[in-house]
């Protein structure tokens, strides 16, 4: 039964609540209609009782639980009709984690990832808050979307804040409309008799078609703001070994780029994955590493160098010494079997994913990272970050996928200290606000623009693949990030010209399209391949992404100009120039302009 209470239907300022909304909830067992609310108030929906009361532009929610026995929510959502459609209606897709599709999608015309023929689960738990396969016709954005009906107003809507729980925007065409779901995802987390949970607020603008860049800045301005972001470590310039030589790094290849850095402008020197001897045992090495991860930071560090390194801190191998010593500590999948948190044959297939929920996990994560600046190493890049927001059996089952991932990284931060650069990567990007430095915004680079031989590989995933066209893609559309919730990473930088598929122009394009983002430029080549002009590329797209760092310090980030044009854009804008580049499928070729 209905019941509605609380003031009547009133203007809230910049956007009434939705007129003809309605509020639904989802969960195992809640089998209860959408409930009509016609303004600020309370609806009662089974066991469930979900409260929405006004603020500025968008509306405040918790929702309650009035029974006597517990219940998993899902997601509570808001459903409304957004307004007529004009012709080629599309929203910002934004992508649940660093790696996930990212960019404008067309109504009515393009798919959700999900509904790809032989989509696999592990990829659409990897790249959705909700794993579940997405409505015919639905389009999702997570956290963050514009919606352009195709006229009239375009909307912004955002929440506020993605640390306690996940929020996706669903839209669909019904019939001539714009149907719009707004849902706080809490993926199943177990709600007590007579408890309440707060959920994020949602924040809403509307604006004209042109100003999208805009409301998005503003919309991550306002949550950085709200969550606490890090958005003052200094503009960094790096040198990394993965995609150079991936898995099989040796120490002597970090030892002899160190050697040859001298004349490189790096501030911080990363080893990434292969020098660990398993998935989860992050504080020794593998015997392609013959010194130890302390001798070999001093040596960094006596070079001049900030000492970084990379860790997967969430998944351990089934051999590793935490998982054999700690069985208890993994995850389970809800078959009893162990949960997979990646496949991948660098790492003897199968790795699982540890139980963030756990004090003893936590308490493990605080120590490993603690241990890690104390052996020299401040920079640390987190990786495959999203693994314990997978479904699966956790110690404490009232917590969301988000506060899962978030309980995570802050143990990692209090391990590591305030001082600590850490880099989010495969990151759920709502989770690592206030507690990350820097973010990976978008897929892996590679040395090749598009792999054709990798289409279908991932179906449904393409997008998400290792390819400079992919980094490229997420990097352009998430440009407004950068210094609002923290620096963005756009990925490295590729300068080489032999062993590499990229054409000279795609590797100089690049270069340029890292600078104009302001963020992170790191060079992830054998320094032995590079020579004086490769060097001045660098020195000059890093003056570049410094004057553009310096401007989104005092200023607007780097604006996106055809964020809602462009499935893969090409125009980025900041600092008095203007980055105008034709990405193609093959290839890529980019001029900049003063403005
Ligand atoms: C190390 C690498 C590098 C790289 C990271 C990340 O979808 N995938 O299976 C997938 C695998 C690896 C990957 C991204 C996606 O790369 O982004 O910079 O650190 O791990 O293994």
């Amino acid at each position: 039964m209905a019941r509605q209470q609380g003031p009547q239907r009133e203007a809230i300022a910049g956007a009434p609540w939705p007129e003809g909304a309605r509020v639904r909830v989802r969960g195992p067992g809640l089998d209860v209609a959408e409930v009509p609310l016609e303004g600020p108030g309370t609806v009662v929906l089974g066991p469930v009782e979900v409260t929405i009361g006004e603020r500025p532009g968008g509306w405040t929610w918790s929702v309650a639980n009035r029974g006597d026995e517990a219940v998993r929510i899902d997601a509570v959502a808001v459903v409304e009709d957004a307004g007529a459609a004009g012709p080629e209606p599309r929203l910002f897709r934004n992508g649940y984690q660093s790696w996930s599709p990212t960019g404008v999608v067309r109504l009515g015309i393009d798919e959700d990832p999900s509904r790809a023929e032989r989509s696999s689960p592990l990829s659409r738990q990897m790249h959705h808050a909700d794993h579940e396969i997405a409505e015919p016709g639905e389009l999702r954005s997570e956290l963050v979307t514009v919606l352009d009906r195709g006229e009239g107003p375009v909307l912004c809507a955002g929440f506020a804040s993605g640390a306690s729980h996940d929020g996706t925007f669903r839209v669909r065409l019904d019939g001539d409309r714009v149907a719009l779901t707004t849902e706080a995802f809490l993926g199943g987390a177990r709600l007590d008799p007579g408890t309440r949970r707060p959920l994020h607020d949602v924040v809403r603008a509307d604006g004209e078609r042109t100003d999208a860049p805009e409301l998005l800045a503003a919309w991550a301005g306002g949550v950085g703001a709200g969550g606490g972001a890090r958005t003052k470590g200094p503009y960094t310039v790096g040198w990394c070994s993965w995609y150079q030589y991936f898995s099989g790094v040796t120490e002597d290849d970090v030892r002899s780029n160190l050697a040859r850095s001298a004349d490189w402008p790096f501030d911080v020197f990363q080893v990434d994955d292969g020098f660990e001897p398993s998935i989860g045992d992050w504080l020794s090495c593998n015997d392609r590493f013959p010194s130890d991860l302390a001798t070999i930071a001093a040596d960094i560090a006596r070079a001049g160098r900030v000492p970084g390194i990379w860790l997967a801190p969430f998944l351990a191998a089934p051999t590793s010494e935490v998982a054999t010593s700690h069985p208890g500590w993994m995850v389970q999948h809800a078959s009893g079997r162990s949960l997979v948190g990646n496949t991948n044959p660098d790492w003897g297939a199968h790795v699982g994913v540890l139980d963030t929920t756990d004090p003893d996990v936590l308490a493990h994560l605080e120590a490993t990272a603690a241990a890690l600046v104390e052996m020299g190493y401040p920079y640390l890049k987190l990786d495959f970050t999203y693994g314990p927001s997978l479904p699966g059996r956790f110690a404490d089952p009232t917590r969301t996928p988000a506060e899962r991932v978030r309980a995570g990284l802050e143990a990692i931060r209090r391990g590591a200290g305030q001082e600590a650069f850490l880099v989010g990567c495969g990151m759920p990007l709502g989770a690592g606000v206030g507690l990350v430095d820097a973010m990976r915004i978008g897929p892996d680079v590679a040395p090749w623009w598009r792999r054709g031989e990798d289409d279908g590989l991932v179906p449904g995933y393409d997008q998400s693949q290792p390819a400079t066209r992919n980094a490229w893609r997420s990097s352009l559309a998430r440009s407004f990030m950068h210094r609002r919730l923290w620096l963005n990473d756009p990925d490295c930088l590729l300068l080489r010209t032999t062993q590499t598929r990229l054409s000279p122009a795609a590797v100089e394009a690049w270069a340029r399209a890292v600078g104009m983002t302001g963020g992170l430029a790191v060079v992830s080549d054998d320094l032995a391949l590079l020579g004086d002009d490769d060097r001045r590329l660098l020195e000059e797209v890093t003056a570049l992404g410094r004057a553009v760092d310096r401007a989104s310090l005092s200023g607007p980030p780097p604006r996106c100009d055809d964020v809602m044009a462009e499935a893969l854009p090409g125009r980025l804008s900041a600092a008095g120039a203007q980055l105008v580049a034709a990405p193609g499928t093959d290839d890529v070729s980019a001029r900049l302009d003063r403005t």
